[in-house]
């Protein structure tokens, strides 16, 4: 998968991209990562990427001809557009959830426009971006954590980014419930102790146990993610 993220503050992805297991995964090849600086998208004699809303009002809007250079640019690179899909991230999108993450981990190449200010120019919204998509219903300055967050979960779906284990629960009720109780030793750690079952070796009836532990601490603590699930 190709990524091309379209961002004013290109530094804020190095820290993280540069790590762990989106690091490997670059390192692998299952994915490559672009980070375009906006700002070198734009015509303006001072490279402005903001401009003061038509009709008045406070704060910048975005200005739609960097965003349209940048998206072109990256386009104009390949030799197809196919499985490509330009996404806006912004507090009006779709909110990501796992779902759309495996969806979008299908594709062959993203392009991502971090929105900063009080917005963009709709013109981008209604021409060029395919797909909007918030993280969730709080407030944050500007785009770029959620295309973290986006990259995050999209590129460990990636087959062979985690390893086999991980494709197996692909899409799995598993998936769709919180962790059960975890220990590691010791077995007794003053005075507080771990269940019984997980130190029997029956492999069988740890499973089961897991498994209606993580059931009964989703009911408690996240109902609302069994309510769609049949099978329990
Ligand atoms: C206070 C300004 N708001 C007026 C209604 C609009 C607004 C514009 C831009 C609010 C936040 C932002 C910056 N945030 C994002 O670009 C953003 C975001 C978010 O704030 N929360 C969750 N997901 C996302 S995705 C992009």
């Amino acid at each position: 998968m190709r990524i091309d993220i379209i961002t004013i503050f290109p530094k804020m992805f190095d820290a993280v991209f540069g790590e762990s297991i989106i690091k490997r995964a670059q390192e692998k090849s299952k994915v490559k990562i672009y980070i375009h600086n906006l700002r070198e998208y734009s015509l303006d004699k001072h490279r402005k990427v903001d401009d003061r809303p038509f009709g008045g009002g406070s704060g910048m809007v975005m200005r739609p001809e960097p965003v349209f250079r940048a998206v072109e640019s990256i386009l104009s690179d390949l030799s197809r557009r196919a499985k490509t899909k330009v996404i806006l991230l912004s507090p009006q999108g779709q909110r990501l959830d796992q779902g759309i993450a495996q969806r979008l981990a299908k594709l062959k190449h993203i392009i991502l426009i971090c929105g900063h200010y009080e917005g963009v120019d709709e013109r981008v919204r209604r021409y060029l971006v395919d797909e909007e998509i918030s993280i969730g219903d709080y407030i944050l300055t500007g785009g770029e954590l959620p295309a973290m967050v986006l990259v995050d979960c999209v590129v460990r779906l990636i087959p062979g980014v985690l390893g086999d284990k991980n494709s197996l629960n692909f899409e799995s009720f598993q998936d769709s419930l919180l962790e059960y109780p975890q220990y590691t030793r010791p077995a007794r750690f003053r005075d507080m102790c771990v269940p019984k079952v997980l130190l029997s070796g029956d492999h069988k009836k740890i499973a089961a146990w897991r498994r209606t532990q993580a059931v009964r601490i989703t009911q408690e603590k996240r109902p609302d993610l069994l309510k769609n699930k049949k099978e329990v």
